[in-house]
């Protein structure tokens, strides 16, 4: 049941990056005069008490870094909860990506319990997706471990 716990509390924390992810995407396209789609730069996103995350590009891929932990937070003034968030806070960073780029997410599970990411809203191929046990080829990323998401 404890894994459970952790499973549904990532596929929340990645729904709200998920829908970031869409936001961004959807904003990157404009049409032109004749009905045809021009990438243009993205609308400036944001979210409240989010922060972006940081990426590196290789060989042309975007590359992000998450660490899934257990994570202090401030839900009112001086009022902190134990939580499960990546990079030390949650929700986690927004991901804010263009549609088309080729994107790395590589996971680590700094939790004791096995974890996994499933990008709510995206179609990526499965196995580039969670959650183990109800979707064959998703990845599990056992404690210590990590994986990278290509999409
Ligand atoms: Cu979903």
């Amino acid at each position: 049941m404890k894994s459970l716990k952790y499973i549904l509390s990532g596929v929340i924390i990645l729904a709200i990056l998920a829908v970031g992810w869409w936001i961004a995407a959807g904003q990157s396209k404009d049409q032109t005069a004749n009905g045809n789609q021009k990438s243009v730069q993205p609308t400036q996103t944001s979210s409240p008490n989010v922060k972006k995350a940081e990426y590196e590009m290789e060989d042309g891929v975007k590359v992000f870094h998450l660490t899934a932990e257990e994570v202090k937070h401030e839900v009112s003034e001086d009022v902190f909860m134990k939580g499960l968030g990546y990079n030390g806070g949650t929700p986690g960073p927004m991901i804010v990506v263009n549609e088309g780029d080729k994107v790395r997410i590589d996971v680590e599970n700094d939790m004791d319990e096995p974890t996994s990411v499933h990008w709510h809203g995206l179609m990526v191929p499965n196995e580039m997706d969670g959650v183990p046990g109800v979707e064959p080829d998703s990845p599990k990323i056992d404690p210590g471990d990590h994986f990278s998401y290509e999409i």
